[in-house]
C-alpha cells in the first residue's frame, strides 16, 4: 500500500501540469467556462457584471492553486507562524490587485478585450470589501499584502461581517447612512469551508470538581453558536506564496439546544436559531468611542475563540502532546485591544480543555502574545463592565481575576504596599459607584511580551501617559513600529503613469519590492524634463478625479486649479473644522479683492471626504457645515474657478485610489499628540503630494525623510498642548478667526442655529483641540502653499523629493521589523513549479 500511495502521489504531481495557464487563450477558456458552469449563463451572452464575476472566479482558481501549494509547503516545513488577529480588514477591491500581483494584468486585458469587454469597466463592477472603519482596518489589509510578498508564514483572522462599513449618501448636505450588504451578489473571492467550524460558547455557569487531585473547571454554556470559516486567498507580489485571511461567520449550532425542539414549539425553535447569525452581521461603525455593548463583546469572543481553537488544532496536529514547543511555532499579534479576550481564552483552552497547569499556561501566554496600541484618545480605550463579562463569559472573568491577582503580586513585590499604584495598575477598575470594569489594554499589556505604538512619537507618548506605570515595571516590553502602506496598491497599481515614469527614471522597477530605491529620484529632482513629465502625470490624474467628482456631485472643478484634499474619518481631533474655517477665510478674502489682485491668485479645488460615526453628532454637523460652505462658494459666479469646495461622498478605499494620485496638497492637521500615526499621509507622500500638517503622528517622520523644507508644517507642538489647553481662557484670539466664526454664526451660510454648537465648541473657553490657537499658523502655511505653487520648478522639485523620501513608509519595512523584532518568524518561500 506504500507503493500505491507513492503511485498516487506521483500521479497527482503529474496532474499539476493541468494547473491553469496564463496565456490569453487559456484565460479566455477559464472565463467562459465560469460563465457557463459557475454562473450558469450562456457563454455567448453575459453582461459586464457577469464578466467581472467570471473573471474573478477564474482568478480564484489560480489563487487556490497557489494557496494549496503554500499551505502544504508550510505544513511540511513547520516554521513558526504568525497570526494577525483583527476585528477589521479594510480590503477594498481585489480584481486589479490580484492581476497585478500575479503579473497577468496584460494577458487578462487582452483576453477580455478580444471577448469584447474592457478591463477597467469590468473592474468597476466590484464592490469594495469594507470590513473596517479607517486607518486601523486598512493597515491590517496592507500588512497582509506585505506578509504575503515577504513570504512570511502568516495568516490573518477576523470576522466576515454581512454588513461592512455603511454607505454614506449626502442629502441636502446631511450624512445619511445606508447598510452595505456587500454580499448581495455573492463574493467570488472567498472559499466557504463548511467543514472548518467550531462551537462558540456564551453565558451559563462554571462548575468545579476534583480530578486526580487537582481542581477542574467546567463551563456549562447557556448558548452556543457555530463559527464557520471563509478563506480569502492573499497573493503576494511576484511570488508563488499565497497566504490566508480566514474570516468567521456565525451559524446556528446544530447540536445545541436540541431540547428546544422537544418543547412542542417547533417553528419558534427554528426561528430562534436565526438569532445566532446576527452575531457576525454588522461592523460597528465607530472607530473611536468604545461602547459597552454586549453584542460587541460577543463578536470579539466569537472570532477570538474560533481562531484560537483553529490555531491550537493545527498546532496539535503537528506536535501532539508537546506544549513546550508552542511559543516557538505560534505568534499572535493583537490589533488593538479588540482581540484581548484571547488572553483568558487561551488560558482556558490550555487549562480546562488540555489539562495544563496555571504556571505553564501562563508562561505560554506570555510568550505568544504581542499587542499594538493605535490610539491614546481615552474614549476609545475599552473597558468592559465586570457584570457583563461575568454574565457572558463567566469562566473568562474568573481567569481575569486570577491573572490580575498574580499580576498585582508582581507589582507589590517591586514597589511594596504602594496602594495608589496598585489600584492605578489593576486590570480591574473599581469604579466610583461600586461598578467594576476590566481594563482591556492593561490585560493586553500584562500578558504580551511586546507592546508597540505605531509611530515614533506615539510610542513615546504611550510610554509616558497611558502605560507609564507599565513602562516603569517592564521597560523592555515597549517598542515602536512605525506604520506603513503597501506601495503596490498605493502607488504602482493606483497610479500606473507615475509607476512607469519612476521605473523609467530609476532604470528598474525593483522599488516595487524595495521602496528605499526611490531615493534614487533625488538626483533627478532638478531635471526640467522629469519635472515636466511629473507634472503631466499629475495632470492626468487630476482630470480623472475631476470627472469622478462631477459624476458623484455634479460640481465641475477645473483640473488647472491646485487640488487640495483632506480625506479621513470626520473627527474633531482631525480638525476638518480648521480646514473649513480656512476655506471661509479664503472665500471672504477673494470677495474683498480687486480684479487685479484676483488675477494673481492660485485657483483652488478643496476636496473633503470622510464618514462620521452615526452617533457622533458634532461630526455630522461638521459635514453639514462643509456642504453649506461648499454650496455657497460653488454657486458664487463671481468667484468662479478661483475656489471650489466639494464634499466627496462615501469616501472609501476605491475613492482613495482615485483621489490620492490627483492630490497636490493634502491636509494632516490633527492637534499635536492626538493622531497616533496616520497612514494616508504616507500614500499622499508616495504619490508626490505635498503635505500641510502638524508635528503629529507619522508626519514627523515624513518630514525627516522627505525634508522639512518640502512640507508645510505649522501649529502647536505636542509638549505645548497641555499648557495651551490650560491657558485657553486667556488666549488672545486672532481677529481673522473671530471673523470667520462670526460669519458662520450670522447665517452667512445659512443654518446658523445648527452650526451654533460647532462654533461654541471652539470658542467660549472650549476648543479642546486648539483650533483657534493653530488658526494663524495654518493660514500662514496656506499662504506659503499659494506662493510656491506659482513656481512650478520649485513645487515639482518638492513633489519629487517627497516621493523620493517615502521609502521608509512601505509596510514591507514595517512587517520586516515586526517579523524580526517581535514575532521571530522568517520567510518560508514556496518553490516555483518547474517548467
Ligand atoms: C488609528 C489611528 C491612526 C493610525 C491607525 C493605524 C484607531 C483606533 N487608530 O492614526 O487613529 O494610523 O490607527 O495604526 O483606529
Amino acid at each position: 500500500s506504500i507503493q500505491q500511495d507513492e503511485n498516487k502521489r506521483e500521479l497527482l504531481y503529474t496532474l499539476m501540469d493541468t494547473y491553469r495557464k496564463n496565456d490569453v487563450l487559456s484565460i479566455q477558456e477559464s472565463i467562459v467556462n465560469h460563465v457557463e458552469y459557475t454562473l450558469a449563463r450562456t457563454r455567448h451572452q453575459f453582461d459586464d457584471f457577469e464578466c467581472y464575476q467570471a473573471a474573478a472566479f477564474s482568478l480564484r482558481d489560480r489563487l487556490i492553486e497557489m494557496w494549496n501549494d503554500t499551505q502544504t509547503y508550510f505544513k511540511e516545513q513547520d516554521p513558526k507562524r504568525v497570526y494577525y488577529l483583527s476585528m477589521e480588514f479594510l480590503m477594498g477591491r481585489s480584481l486589479l490587485n490580484t492581476l497585478y500581483n500575479l503579473g497577468i494584468k496584460d494577458q487578462y486585458m487582452e483576453a477580455l478585450s478580444e471577448l469584447g469587454y474592457d478591463l477597467e469597466t469590468i473592474a468597476e463592477q466590484e464592490r469594495d470589501a469594507a470590513l473596517g472603519n479607517g486607518g486601523l482596518g486598512r493597515l491590517a489589509a496592507c500588512f497582509l499584502d506585505s506578509m504575503a510578498t515577504l513570504n512570511l508564514p502568516a495568516w490573518g483572522y477576523g470576522i466576515r461581517y454581512s454588513y461592512g462599513m455603511f454607505r454614506q449618501s449626502i442629502v441636502n448636505g446631511f450624512q445619511h447612512e445606508q447598510p452595505d450588504y456587500w454580499l448581495t451578489f455573492g463574493n467570488p473571492w472567498e472559499i466557504e469551508r463548511l467543514i472548518v467550524s467550531y462551537p462558540i460558547k456564551f453565558y451559563g455557569h462554571v462548575s468545579v470538581h476534583q480530578e486526580e487531585g487537582r481542581q477542574v473547571f467546567r463551563w456549562n454554556a447557556g448558548e452556543q453558536v457555530t463559527a464557520v470559516a471563509y478563506d480569502n486567498p492573499i497573493p503576494g507580489f511576484k511570488t508563488r506564496n499565497c497566504i490566508n485571511l480566514r474570516l468567521w461567520a456565525a451559524k446556528p449550532s446544530r447540536e445545541f439546544d436540541l431540547e428546544a425542539f422537544n418543547t412542542g414549539d417547533y417553528v419558534q425553535a427554528i426561528l430562534g436559531k436565526q438569532r445566532a447569525e446576527t452575531l457576525s452581521s454588522v461592523l460597528y461603525p465607530d472607530d473611536r468611542t468604545y461602547e459597552g455593548k454586549e453584542l460587541r463583546l460577543k463578536q470579539q469572543h466569537f472570532f477570538v475563540s474560533a481562531t484560537l481553537q483553529d490555531v491550537i488544532r493545527r498546532y496539535k496536529e503537528s506536535h501532539p502532546g508537546n506544549w513546550d514547543l508552542l511559543p516557538e511555532r505560534v505568534a499572535f499579534q493583537l490589533n488593538d485591544t479588540h482581540p484581548t479576550i484571547a488572553v483568558p481564552e487561551l488560558m482556558r483552552i490550555l487549562m480546562d480543555e488540555n489539562k495544563l497547569g496555571w504556571t505553564l499556561s501562563w508562561q505560554i501566554c506570555c510568550k505568544v502574545f504581542a499587542f499594538t496600541n493605535h490610539t491614546v484618545l481615552p474614549e476609545a480605550l475599552e473597558k468592559w463592565p465586570v457584570s457583563l463579562m461575568e454574565k457572558l463569559l463567566p469562566r473568562h472573568m474568573q481567569i481575569v481575576y486570577d491573572i490580575n491577582w498574580r499580576f498585582l503580586q508582581t507589582v507589590r513585590a517591586k514597589y511594596g504596599d504602594d496602594w495608589e499604584r496598585i489600584s492605578r495598575m489593576s486590570i480591574i477598575e473599581d469604579g466610583a459607584h461600586g461598578d467594576k470594569f476590566v481594563r482591556m489594554a492593561y490585560l493586553a499589556v500584562a500578558a504580551s511580551h511586546t507592546v508597540n505604538g505605531v509611530a515614533a512619537i506615539h510610542s513615546d507618548i504611550i510610554k509616558n501617559t497611558i502605560f507609564k506605570d507599565f513602562a516603569d515595571l517592564f521597560p523592555g516590553k515597549f517598542q515602536n513600529k512605525t506604520n506603513g502602506v503597501t506601495q503596490r496598491r498605493w502607488l504602482a497599481f493606483c497610479n500606473p503613469p507615475l509607476r512607469r515614469l519612476i521605473t523609467e527614471r530609476l532604470g528598474s522597477d525593483e522599488w516595487i519590492t524595495d521602496l528605499d530605491q526611490l531615493k534614487g529620484l533625488r538626483a533627478h529632482a532638478d531635471d526640467p524634463a522629469l519635472q515636466q513629465a511629473w507634472r503631466t502625470v499629475k495632470q492626468q490624474a487630476k482630470q480623472r478625479a475631476a470627472a469622478k467628482i462631477h459624476a458623484l456631485t455634479g460640481v465641475k472643478v477645473s483640473p488647472n486649479a491646485l487640488f487640495d484634499i483632506q480625506i479621513k474619518r470626520i473627527h474633531e481631533y482631525k480638525r476638518q473644522l480648521l480646514n473649513v474655517l480656512g476655506i471661509i477665510h479664503r472665500y471672504d478674502a477673494i470677495k474683498k479683492m480687486s480684479a487685479e489682485q484676483r488675477s494673481k491668485l492660485v485657483p483652488r479645488v478643496c476636496i473633503i471626504g470622510g464618514k462620521a460615526a452615526p452617533g457622533y453628532e458634532m461630526a455630522k454637523r461638521i459635514i453639514k457645515l462643509i456642504c453649506a460652505v461648499g454650496e455657497k462658494i460653488n454657486n458664487d459666479a463671481d468667484v468662479g474657478d478661483l475656489l471650489k469646495l466639494v464634499f466627496y461622498p462615501d469616501y472609501n478605499v476605491s475613492g482613495a485610489e482615485i483621489l490620492i494620485p490627483a492630490s497636490e496638497l493634502s491636509q494632516h492637521i490633527s492637534t499635536a499628540g492626538t493622531e497616533a500615526s496616520g497612514t494616508s499621509n504616507m500614500k499622499f507622500q508616495m504619490n508626490g503630494c505635498l503635505i500641510i500638517g502638524t508635528l503629529d503622528g507619522a508626519n514627523i517622520e515624513i518630514a525627516e525623510e522627505g525634508g522639512t523644507d518640502n512640507m508645510f508644517i505649522f501649529g502647536a507642538k505636542t509638549e505645548e498642548v497641555a499648557r495651551l489647553r490650560a491657558e485657553r481662557k486667556t488666549l488672545v484670539v486672532d481677529p481673522r478667526f473671530t471673523h470667520v466664526v462670526e460669519m458662520v454664526r450670522s447665517g452667512y451660510f445659512g443654518w446658523e442655529d445648527y452650526f451654533g454648537p460647532i462654533m461654541d465648541a471652539i470658542t467660549t473657553g472650549g476648543d479642546y483641540y486648539l483650533v483657534a490657537n493653530d488658526f494663524p499658523g495654518y493660514l500662514e502655511a496656506q499662504a506659503k502653499v499659494d506662493e510656491l505653487y506659482k513656481k512650478p520648478e520649485v513645487w515639482d522639485r518638492m513633489s519629487i523629493m517627497m516621493t523620493a523620501g517615502s521609502g521608509k513608509f512601505s509596510t514591507d519595512r514595517t512587517i520586516h521589523e515586526y517579523a524580526t523584532e517581535i514575532w521571530n518568524v522568517t520567510p518560508c518561500v514556496v518553490p516555483q513549479p518547474e517548467n
